[in-house]
């Protein structure tokens, strides 16, 4: 194929600290909300919402339990203590950037602290020196679903301004130590999935609130407090480092109306407007009107805090980055329509497209579809942090033969080219769960997204060995070839 990829493209693999490292109480390391996630096998898993909600019974109960077996995300892969023959594994596919996260409670272990655990410091230490010996770039999320638990039962998260302070703190502390080996950060992930799953985004208890308008405001509010961290994490960055970039994160959910019929257009432009609202604030540094005027008509008030328009105005995000999984379709009477599931969230089915094993509908031409709608909106680079098919593999042999993973990524892979033929400033692409983890939305390990098969089960039983699935080759001859391969 003729590759539009620039040189120094960042072809990556992104995972994140809670679904990966395990090692939940070793070192110091403070609950986090992530540890509170629970497999439930006998819910749907299609079924996202009843996975992430959390009653502070529930709360009380995980913090009571040292179980790990049902608290997936305790154990994750043990990326803590395999991170060098795992990062050897990516050296090996030729991976050029890799997307993890910091869990805030290493660092943290209660948010409240004045000063770092140095154990939690000394292992991103490790981690990152790692990557630069085996030549992969970190791209470092700073909160990725792992905010301390602490703060939720002590401070209703992010709905408290305090929080700000912390985060800020924490942020500041990880911008000063990693500045030699980091260069690329993202501070929020998924923001706009606060009003999908309020507990883990941003330590919102919705039994908390007196009713669903107050659950919103709250929402809001916690949102507000996040727009806030990110102007001043950024500020903070660029006072330390200003060649350094940061950028908001954003998922990316493109709708599509399911018919000519001009009210279904409509509804698909505000659905995707809405999903718009969050790297509005971050990249143009400020809230749209359409929000404004949505808060006014459902009695939602901000509490601002002097100063902090100019702050947004002032410290927007160097790029927007995003996950991409699926579309959407959007249409004026849903009723007794087919629907499908989807990354927190469902949607009509499109007719056109195929589903994924957990019924996400796959769409290629929709990535291209987004990245030029994204850099035509915000004319800032734009980097694609996630993607990928969750998929049950089978390990035979000791091999895991995965043509549909291929095939996924090199229909992905294309669409990216050709939007880069047409002018779009994309600089990397960090596929979902390089190697497999733990499921954000369901806590399943039998959910795979990587290249590299981890030898256990829901239960967290296997001999959480390594192997090398077929596309892992595959992956390695695109990233050589710089896309030509495909
Ligand atoms: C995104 C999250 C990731 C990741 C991915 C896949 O929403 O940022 O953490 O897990 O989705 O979702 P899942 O793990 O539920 O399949």
């Amino acid at each position: 194929m003729k590759s539009y990829f620039p040189k120094d493209f960042l072809w990556g693999g992104a995972i994140a600290a809670n679904q990966t490292e395990g090692a939940w109480n070793e070192d110091g390391k403070g609950m986090s909300v992530a540890d509170v996630a629970q497999y439930r096998p006998d819910l749907d898993p299609k079924d996202y919402a009843s996975q992430w909600h959390v009653s502070p019974d529930q709360i009380r109960a995980a913090m009571a339990s040292t179980d790990t077996t049902y608290y997936p995300k305790r154990h994750g892969i043990d990326f803590y203590h395999h991170y060098k023959a795992d990062l050897a594994l990516l050296k090996g596919m030729g991976l050029k950037c890799l997307r993890v996260s910091i869990a805030w409670t290493r660092l943290f272990p209660k948010g409240t602290e004045q000063a770092p655990n140095p154990k939690g410091v000394q292992y991103y230490h490790d981690l990152f020196a790692e990557m630069k010996r085996d030549g992969i770039e970190p791209l470092v999320t700073l909160s990725h679903y792992e905010m301390p638990l602490y703060l939720v039962n002590h401070y209703d998260g992010w709905v408290s301004r305090q929080v700000v302070t912390m985060f800020v703190r924490f942020a500041t502390v990880c911008f000063q130590e990693y500045a030699q080996d980091v260069h690329y950060w993202l501070t929020f992930n998924e923001i706009d999935s606060a009003l999908r799953h309020p507990f883990a985004t941003v330590g919102v208890v919705e039994e908390k609130y007196a009713n669903a308008h107050d659950v919103k405001q709250a929402i809001y509010q916690a949102l507000h407090h996040q727009f806030v961290a990110s102007a001043l994490a950024t500020k903070a960055l660029h006072d330390i480092n200003p060649q350094d970039k940061i950028g908001c994160m954003m998922t990316k959910t493109l709708a599509y109306p399911l018919t000519a019929n001009p009210d279904d257009q409509v509804l698909a432009q505000a659905y995707n407007r809405n999903n718009y609202f969050y790297a509005d604030v971050q990249v143009r540094g400020a809230y749209p009107q359409y929000m404004l005027n949505y808060f006014e008509e459902q009695h939602i008030a901000i509490a601002m805090a002097p100063g902090d328009t100019e702050l947004l105005r002032r410290y927007t995000v160097d790029f927007v980055s995003f996950s991409y999984y699926m579309s959407v379709v959007k249409t004026k009477d849903e009723t007794d329509m087919a629907q499908v599931g989807g990354n927190l969230t469902t949607s009509v089915k499109n007719p056109y497209l195929q589903t994924s094993d957990w019924g996400w509908q796959i769409d290629p031409v929709g990535l291209r579809v987004a990245l030029i709608d994204i850099y035509d909106r915000y004319q800032k680079p734009v980097f694609i942090v996630e993607n990928g098919i969750g998929a049950h593999d089978t390990l035979t042999d000791g091999q895991v033969h995965d043509p549909y993973r291929i095939q996924y990524f090199a229909d992905h892979f294309k669409q990216v080219n050709l939007a880069i033929k047409q002018g779009v400033d994309v600089m990397g692409y960090t596929t979902w769960g390089c190697i497999d983890l733990i499921s954000a939305a369901t806590s399943q390990m039998s959910k795979r997204y990587g290249f590299v098969y981890v030898d256990l089960d829901d239960l967290g039983q296997g001999s959480n060995r390594r192997y090398l699935k077929d596309s892992y080759y595959w992956y390695r001859d695109v990233i050589k070839s710089n896309g030509v391969s495909l």
